[in-house]
């Protein structure tokens, strides 16, 4: 049962990767903004939120309103209002953001004018850098002079820098977190893919990468990036190892796939959990691959 709900979890991630189009969407200050890579641009999960002191009034104290698509429309409890310096951490599951050619990073922040909010970016959620604020009628960053070529970020911290704490609503008014420069991300359970304790890919698996082929072929992204991660169970040189050991042989059946394609296996052992190590179900959330498409 359990294989068999992994397989259905993968068939619906590369769906909706299938699915991935460019859109317009409706910015905070009445414009528009476009999403190269559409409704998965957008955050997908609170890891932290640090509320702000005065707090804003407990309908739009709701962190989990700034995930997911912008769908402000003037609906005043579609937002999350930080508070006056209040911090909020989320991650990018389904896609990450990457740095491209002008803005990289785009806040859908509701009202008159935009409270100035600091902006960082973490490829582990523990080292973070800082990009930049956005203030006034500018709502975007570019992390380009930032962060090094290539790089791939996992998460995003907005900081708000206590320009207005006056109110019902103090500090950033947040209704979305979008990536501009954004790459489809492809998660797939090491269940589904190896054996215990073993690299080697399981027979069945080839199934799904292949169909994973498929849409790589369809995307013709620039890069490959295969990220293999563990639980926090044993030693870590251990897990090290082996989320290197089964990053490369994702990386090597893709390619023997596809051969033109650009690409990069890392490991990351337990470091980047995205999920508590504490239960059976986190750890097993944890040991999994993933395949970032760098457009
Ligand atoms: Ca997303
Ligand atoms: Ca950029």
């Amino acid at each position: 049962m359990k294989k068999y709900l992994s397989i259905v979890f993968i068939l619906s991630s590369v769906f909706s990767y299938g699915q991935t189009q460019g859109k317009k969407y409706p910015a905070g200050n009445g414009g528009e903004i476009f999403l190269p890579q559409g409704d998965i641009s957008f955050a997908d999960e609170v890891v932290d939120f640090k509320r702000g002191d005065p707090d804003a009034v407990s309908e739009a104290c709701d962190s989990m309103l700034a995930i997911g698509i912008a769908d402000f429309a003037g609906v005043a409890s579609n937002f999350t209002s930080l508070g006056c310096g209040g911090i909020l951490t989320v991650r990018f599951t389904d896609n990450a953001l990457i740095n491209i050619p002008g803005p990289d990073l785009y806040v859908f922040e509701v009202g008159k004018y935009i409270e100035t909010t600091q902006l960082y970016v973490s490829q582990d959620g523990k080292k973070w850098i800082n990009v930049g604020a956005i203030s006034g009628g500018i709502s975007s960053v570019d992390i380009g002079d930032s962060v090094k070529q290539g790089e791939v970020f996992h998460y995003a911290k907005l900081e708000d820098l206590k320009t207005d704490c006056k109110g019902s609503w103090p500090g950033a008014d947040i209704d979305a977190i979008a990536a501009i420069g954004s790459g489809a991300q492809i998660n797939l359970s090491s269940e589904i893919l190896f054996d215990f304790d073993k690299f080697d890919l399981l027979k069945n698996s080839k199934v799904e990468l292949d169909n994973i082929v498929e849409q790589i072929k369809l995307q013709k992204p620039s890069k490959i990036i295969i990220e293999g991660h563990t639980d926090n169970i044993g030693q870590e040189t251990y897990n090290q190892s082996l989320s290197e050991k089964r990053a490369s042989s994702v990386k090597n059946y893709l390619l023997s796939k596809l051969t033109s394609t650009k690409s990069k296996s890392i490991g990351y052992g337990s470091k980047l959990p995205i999920a508590s190590n504490d239960t059976k179900e986190g750890q097993d959330k944890n040991r999994r691959v993933s395949i970032i498409l760098i457009p």
